[in-house]
């Protein structure tokens, strides 16, 4: 809590009540000369065709996956189709008053909306800009693959340019929008402002707020609009992305030329079903979806029900919305009555509803409804709109024979490794921005900088003895300089999580931060450990550095949805459109028990698409996050809280004052040895090196020790080089030993290095308990004597040696039989 923030007991502890402000529902009243007047015939008839120009889209896609066929034109398709045949008004309506500044994200039921923001583009812009995005889009593959023979004026082309690149995705192909990586459930076109779409239900809920914080911090013009299936509400991201948007700090401590709280607009897609369940009346409490804002802040969120099946209320709603938003004055919830006129997916079997709710929505169909407004107010005539709908099918028959042309659209070329090239952008970027980047502070006046060059850089006196703590230049200070650097030269940058502001950062990595930066670049968050690493999946894919923190490496499962399904997925889902500049700082903990002592890398470094980082000395801490903080791919960088009060031990010339980096993937030699190689991750690296001495000192056993300091990426060479000389490896870190990463690497340099082995890797991890309480870890976590025992048992047995512990094979197996 800021100390600006007063918590007056005469205050709080006075009688009072809430008042809840109304929430409007269904208050647009349909005025057709006004209408007219204000949009004038021809968007009012574009509004039909856009509708249509939909309902042909995923009419076809119908007819493709039930039939397999559509207009006589044959196709086979393996993948999903969520169609949203009825809710087009709803898609529609919202873009008619988006610009192509404004984002919007969604869901897995999306086609629909990308279409419409795309085509809401296609409007507003330029020719000149229209031309350049299709020209340059992916090197022009896309619209090379659909211009010859696409008849009529630019805007024309670009209509057909967005339905085939959309289909064409889809279907998988490489000319799709994102080289077929996302296809149905996750297509998007970011040049028009579509932005995401998510197959994890609700997953958009706490992205899209990490890009109106984008937006509002580095003021950048528009709007984004969370689109949110109505089942959705119920879900964490969602909940947690509402807070954040919410947050009072916006205007109560982020400096008010900023302009207020991020332009977030939560829209809900209330048709009222889930796959089958229903939100209104069973699966949720809350009888009307808009009321879900009432306990947010005091504005309720501006929430309001708009009727989605007039295209016009939620054009309405929307352009009254976006003033609010643009005002500072967010976050804003719209529930958006709608209905879909057919399955949740093809293969629904419709079990859930009744024919008759059905028949009464077909009646009310809003294409139809809308097509009654225009002829019975003079806007357009029953021929028309019959020979738009003959285009209509014409033009989307055309696309879907291009689409499915193995020639014109084929698929990535998987011989070649094309999808390994698109996981990672590995890229450096210095500064995502021009401006300067806004500080409180010049650098060489930061106080924590200034009190470093009191401390020596290296551990050790001139005897080898340890000096001092107050004297070091530990760990944590190192993370420190990375850190700040970086501020300075990235205006982009901002860093965010629990007490990460006036705290210092929970383990005063920050101390020093607070001074120098406004709190727009360093702010403390909710308690939201989903929302902390969503967000700022947002914020980097909409191109800015950001380095959210997680606690404790425990609070990862928190946040697991976004790190393992949204972080590491959308730069290879995006084709390479998005990067991901996000470094997530995580703490492995001790002596604080089961649920905030666990080293999770096995975790991180199973999921494809995450660079994992954990550096055991103050060189590799600075280094390589220099190295994270320069790059475009989403790192996962552990630290360990055993090791943030400790200086160098390693490099005798202390950590550079400068700046410097650590070559990606390269494990560091930190002793060397003739007899057995031991190779560590994390924080063991001490134990292990104590072993090492041990083992030199007692035994006249030579022990090689290599400190993996990367996790993904890896290169293997200094490790093998090892291996090959001494014919025996142990590895030992923190993790529990079961499925830990230790075990791949076993795997690999077993195989790799088969010939040169005496015998076996031997692992040496955690034991595959909870880890006990402080007074207990030591049964728990590696020790020095596991690693001894081990070597003596596995290895190479130490004459005289009494084992403490059984490393025994036979009791690894009796481990394994009882599962623990
Ligand atoms: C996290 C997650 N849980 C469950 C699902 C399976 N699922 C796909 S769609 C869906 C229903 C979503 O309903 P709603 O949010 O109302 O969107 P709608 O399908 O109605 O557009 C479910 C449960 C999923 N994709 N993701
Ligand atoms: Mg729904």
């Amino acid at each position: 809590m800021p100390k600006s923030i007063v918590i007056d007991p005469k205050v709080v502890r006075k009688a009072g009540k809430i008042e809840l402000p109304p929430i409007m529902v269904n208050q647009y009243a349909a005025d057709p000369k006004k209408e007219e007047k204000k949009h004038g015939k021809s968007r009012l008839r574009k509004i039909y065709v856009d509708m249509l120009f939909i309902r042909e889209f995923e009419s076809m896609l119908a007819a493709i996956k039930t039939q397999g066929e559509y207009q006589g034109v044959k196709y086979d398709y393996k993948g999903p189709a969520h169609l949203s045949l009825g809710q087009e008004s709803a898609a529609v309506g919202q873009c008619l008053h988006l610009d192509t500044d404004d984002f919007i994200f969604g869901s897995h039921r999306s086609h629909g909306e990308i279409l419409a923001k795309c085509f809401s583009a296609i409007d507003k812009l330029e020719e000149t800009a229209l031309q350049r995005v299709m020209e340059t889009y992916m090197g022009g593959r896309t619209l090379a693959a659909m211009q010859k023979g696409s008849g009529g004026g630019l805007r024309d082309l670009a209509v057909d340019f967005v339905l085939y690149g959309t289909l064409a995705e889809i279907f998988g192909k490489e000319t799709g929008f994102n080289r077929g990586m996302g296809g149905s459930m996750h297509a998007f076109f970011a040049p028009f402002g579509s932005m995401p779409n998510n197959a994890i239900v609700g997953g958009s809920g706490d992205i899209a707020v990490g890009a109106a914080l984008f937006k509002r911090i580095n003021r950048r013009p528009g709007i984004v609009v969370a689109n949110i299936g109505d089942a959705s509400s119920a879900c964490g991201p969602v909940w947690e992305g509402i807070v954040v948007a919410a947050m009072d700090q916006y205007r109560t401590l982020w400096d008010k030329e900023l302009g207020g709280a991020p332009p977030i607009l939560f829209n809900f897609f209330n048709n009222f079903y889930g796959m089958g369940g229903q939100p209104e009346g069973e699966t949720m409490g809350f009888r009307q979806l808009a009321r879900l804002g009432a306990g947010v802040n005091p504005e309720a969120m501006h929430a309001e029900r708009v009727d989605g099946y007039n295209p016009l209320a939620v054009a309405d709603a929307v352009e009254r919305k976006k003033k609010i938003l643009l005002a500072g004055r967010g976050p804003v919830l719209l529930d958006v009555i709608t209905y879909r006129l057919t399955g949740h997916s093809p293969s629904d079997s419709g079990s859930y509803r009744t024919k008759e709710e059905l028949t009464l929505w077909e009646q009310e169909d809003c294409i139809k409804g809308y097509a009654q407004y225009l002829t019975d107010n003079g806007l357009s005539k029953v021929e028309e709109l019959a020979r738009l709908k003959e285009e209509a099918v014409r033009r989307v028959v055309r696309v879907l024979e291009l689409a499915i042309s193995p020639e014109v659209s084929p698929f990535i070329d998987t011989r070649r490794d094309s999808i390994g090239e698109l996981m990672f952008s590995n890229r450096k970027v210095e500064r995502f921005d021009e401006r300067p980047p806004e500080v409180l502070l010049p650098l060489a006046a930061n106080p924590r900088l200034k009190a470093n060059e009191r401390k020596s850089r290296f551990g050790l006196d001139e005897a080898g003895k340890p000096l001092p703590k107050a004297k070091v230049f530990a760990l944590r200070d190192a993370l420190f300089e990375a850190m700040l650097h970086r501020f300075y030269v990235d205006p982009t940058m901002v860093a965010y999580g629990e007490e990460n502001r006036d705290w210092g950062g929970a383990f005063a990595v920050y101390r020093g931060l607070t001074e120098a930066l406004p709190y727009h670049r360093l702010f403390n968050t909710s308690i939201s450990e989903g929302a902390i690493v969503g967000t700022a999946a947002g914020y980097a894919l909409c191109g800015g550095r950001v380095v959210p923190e997680l606690m404790y490496c425990d609070f990862l499962g928190r946040a697991g949805d976004e790190v393992f399904n949204q972080v590491s997925k959308w730069q290879a889902m995006s084709a390479g459109v998005l990067a991901m500049p996000l470094v997530l700082r995580v703490s492995v903990g001790s002596k604080y028990g089961a649920q905030h002592s666990q080293d999770w890398t096995s975790i991180v470094a199973h999921i494809p698409g995450l660079k994992v980082y954990f550096p055991a000395t103050p060189y590799d801490a600075k280094g390589m996050l220099n190295l994270a903080l320069a790059g475009t791919d989403p790192v996962v960088f552990f630290e360990s809280q055993r090791l943030y009060d400790l200086g160098e031990l390693f490099v005798k010339e202390g950590v550079p004052a400068g700046y410097y980096e650590v070559p990606e993937g390269e494990p560091a030699l930190r002793r060397e040895g003739r007899d057995l190689t031991i190779v560590s991750i994390g924080a063991t690296l001490y134990r292990a090196l104590e072993a090492a001495e041990e083992l030199q000192a007692r035994y006249g056993v030579s022990a090689e020790l290599i400190d993996a300091r990367f996790i993904n990426p890896l290169n293997y060479e200094k490790i093998l080089e090892s291996v090959r000389k001494t014919g025996k490896v142990l590895l030992t870190s923190d993790a529990c030993e079961r499925a830990s990463f230790l075990q791949t690497m076993a795997a690999t340099i077993a195989q790799a290095a088969f010939d040169d082995l005496d015998g076996p890797p031997v692992v040496v991890g955690s034991r595959n308990w909870i880890t006990p309480g402080a007074d207990l870890e030591d049964a728990f976590f590696p020790q020095k004597s596991w690693i001894l025992d081990a070597v003596h048992e596995r290895l190479l047995p130490l004459p005289g040696h009494r084992p403490d512990t059984d490393q025994s094979l036979g009791e690894m197996l009796r481990r394994s039989r009882l599962g623990v």
